[in-house]
């Protein structure tokens, strides 16, 4: 009985602690000797392609084209995927990044994929038409606004990490990403589908690929002091 007692006494000292180091905000610090997760993002399957059909404001919009559900590059190299280290408490500083942009250029969302950290984006319109730029957190809004002429700009702020579709109300076809990182442990890939992230602490991490149309994936890594730990993940395997 005493054992129970104990026991349940434990889960309800331990259940507040881990959801505390859950929300723990990343801590800047000095790393010494840290290693590096390097490798490859590859996809060889079937590549979907949606068909964009501009329905107004073609003058600007353009005609109708396919976009792909994933850029592959020579040897099925993944451009656009998003790799990161997950709920990491502490290490590295964060390196100086520019404020995210999210720009409306003929009805498409320049960059198409961007990594920020929590903070501001500015969003932009360098069309002459009416864009209503409308982020999403899963369902929940993370921004919505109106940009009604040419190079109307609104700054809106991040507040949480993860990833952020972003709709146009005024052109349904209209689809871009931006993901929010929690730590300065990431890197989106190129044509190249490669990543590198260094200066990690020693440690067991769980590092997560992200792409738009796979969503996130995860993988265990270990990461020894001084050595660099290759990781070639397929998506949709
Ligand atoms: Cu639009």
């Amino acid at each position: 009985m005493r054992r129970i007692i104990q026991a349940v006494f434990s889960l309800v000292l331990i259940l507040p602690l881990a959801f505390a180091a859950h929300a723990a905000k990343y801590v800047e610090g000095e790393v010494a000797n840290g290693g590096t997760i390097q490798g490859k993002i590859t996809y060889n399957g079937a590549v979907k392609m949606r068909t964009v059909l501009p329905t107004k404001d073609k003058e600007v919009c353009g005609k109708t084209r396919k976009v792909p559900s994933v850029v592959i590059g020579e040897g099925g190299a993944v451009q656009d995927s998003v790799v990161f280290l997950k709920d990491v408490a502490t290490g590295k500083p964060w390196s100086k990044m520019e404020r995210p942009v999210i720009n409306n250029i003929n009805c498409i969302f320049e960059p198409h994929v961007q990594v920020a950290r929590r903070g501001k984006v500015d969003i932009l319109n360098t069309d002459p038409v009416l864009h209503n730029t409308h982020g999403y957190y899963g369902k929940a809004t993370a921004f919505n606004v109106a940009l009604p002429f040419k190079d109307a700009k609104v700054t809106k702020t991040l507040k949480r990490v993860g990833e952020v579709r972003t709709d146009c109300d005024a052109h349904g076809w209209m689809l871009g990403w931006l993901y929010v990182v929690s730590n300065p442990y990431f890197m989106q890939t190129g044509a190249d589908g490669m990543f590198s992230i260094d200066n990690v602490p020693a440690g067991d991490y769980t590092l997560v690929v992200w792409q738009e149309s796979f969503g996130e994936k995860e993988v265990s890594v270990s990461v020894e002091a001084g050595s660099t730990t290759e990781v070639t993940i397929e998506l949709g395997s």
